[in-house]
């Protein structure tokens, strides 16, 4: 039997490590675009490590940038993939509005450069795009494939292009590509600035009598948030059908962030209101009031259904951020520092 061979980019992030795991359990050979930091960035998927010149060594990873189309073409002659999971992204909504020019090269043109790598080298791969509900923004909920998208920010605009890029490949060239339009999915791997992960951490510190408080922006915003694990699933479903298409991917439920808020809290017996202080730092120049996804297409052809829904994440991720006080890991603030100085 041949051994599939993934390409990952955003192996670093949330659902790359996720994903990693599950294509190793699968058997997948995984190859990882890595881009080149002063400081390590590989804490999430560290424990999948294995040195390369161990014959049982399975994951493999290389440097290279979304902003450099030379490296990425070049990448995909030496690794020659089956399937491609496009995952790297500046992803935060608040920061795309500091940086809009950066989030449109990475996020936009960056999944353009992979496309047009994958057509130029001739690769037969299968290509999957992550794209977000961010991009439906102002349209009214319950979301689905063909809801109208009126993105809310540079990182939706962005996420736009990238998603009709896609479909214009698969269109103009026959090619492979799918677009899985997730809502929000999180997990204790979710970076520390969005706003469930910061709200978890907050939370167990506070607990724990490491902090007082935590400064944050709009209570009212209603998200649908799922178990990002569980998402990882999805996308690889998409890339096994006959044939390409899109998806939503999505738990059907929204909660407000106040609601996540008291989950969290209320895990730790706290009463949330004696802990959360407003901070319009925190508000992005134009917001999305309510994300609801309608994953029932998912369900038919894919056979995925969440099991996760928000008030058990909810725990689960306090719970995470215990255990790692628990065993010493004392987190930085929530948020630290040098996050507060850039508003995050
Ligand atoms: P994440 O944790 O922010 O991970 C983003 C990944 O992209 C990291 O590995 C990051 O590397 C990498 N990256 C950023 N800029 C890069 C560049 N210029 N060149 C190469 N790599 C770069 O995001 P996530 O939550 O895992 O999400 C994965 C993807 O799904 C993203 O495209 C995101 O926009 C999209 N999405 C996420 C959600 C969600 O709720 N999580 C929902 C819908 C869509 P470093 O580790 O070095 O920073
Ligand atoms: O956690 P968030 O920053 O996630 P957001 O903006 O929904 O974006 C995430 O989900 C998208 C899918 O829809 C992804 F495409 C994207 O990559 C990212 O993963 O904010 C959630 C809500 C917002 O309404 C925000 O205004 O929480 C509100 N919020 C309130 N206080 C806060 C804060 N968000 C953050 N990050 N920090 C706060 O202090």
């Amino acid at each position: 039997m041949t051994v599939k061979k993934a390409l990952i980019t955003g192996i670093t992030g949330q659902d790359g490590s996720y994903l990693a795991e599950l294509l190793l359990k699968k058997g997948y050979v995984v190859h990882g675009m890595v881009r080149r930091a002063s400081t390590f960035n590989t804490q999430r998927i560290d424990h999948l490590y294995r040195d390369p010149h161990d014959p049982e060594a399975r994951m493999f990873l290389h440097y290279g940038d979304l902003t450099d189309g030379t490296r990425i073409a070049g990448l995909l002659e030496q690794v020659q993939p089956d399937e491609v999971y496009h995952l790297a992204a500046q992803s935060h909504v608040r920061v795309s509005f500091d940086e809009p020019e950066f989030t449109g090269d990475c996020t936009a043109l960056g999944t353009t450069r992979l496309l047009e790598a994958i057509r130029t080298t001739g690769l037969p791969c299968r290509f999957y795009q992550a794209s977000s509900s961010e991009m439906f923004g102002a349209s009214l909920p319950p979301q689905h494939e063909r809801t109208p998208f009126h993105p809310r920010s540079p990182y939706g605009v962005a996420k736009v292009y990238a998603y009709w890029a896609t479909r214009n490949y698969r269109e103009a060239y026959g090619m492979y590509a799918v677009n899985g339009i997730l809502f929000n999915h999180e997990s204790p791997r979710r970076g520390p600035t969005f706003v469930t992960r910061k709200v978890a951490m907050a939370a167990a510190r506070i607990k724990a009598g490491l902090q007082d408080v935590v400064y944050l922006g709009n209570l009212d915003a209603r998200r649908d948030w799922g178990y990002a694990a569980e998402y990882v699933e999805a996308m690889w479903r998409m890339l096994q059908q006959d044939e390409p298409d899109d998806y939503v991917v999505a738990t059907g439920v929204s909660h407000s962030v106040r609601e996540f808020v008291e989950h969290c809290f209320a895990h730790v017996g706290l009463d949330w209101r004696d802990h959360v202080r407003f901070d319009d730092r925190y508000l992005r120049p134009s917001e999305i009031d309510d994300l609801v996804g309608d994953a029932s297409k998912a369900a038919r052809v894919l056979g995925w259904r969440p099991t996760v829904l928000a008030p058990e994440l909810a725990r689960l991720m306090v719970d995470a951020e215990l255990d790692g006080l628990g065993q010493g890991v004392v987190a930085t603030a929530s948020p630290s520092p040098a996050q507060a100085l850039v508003g995050l």
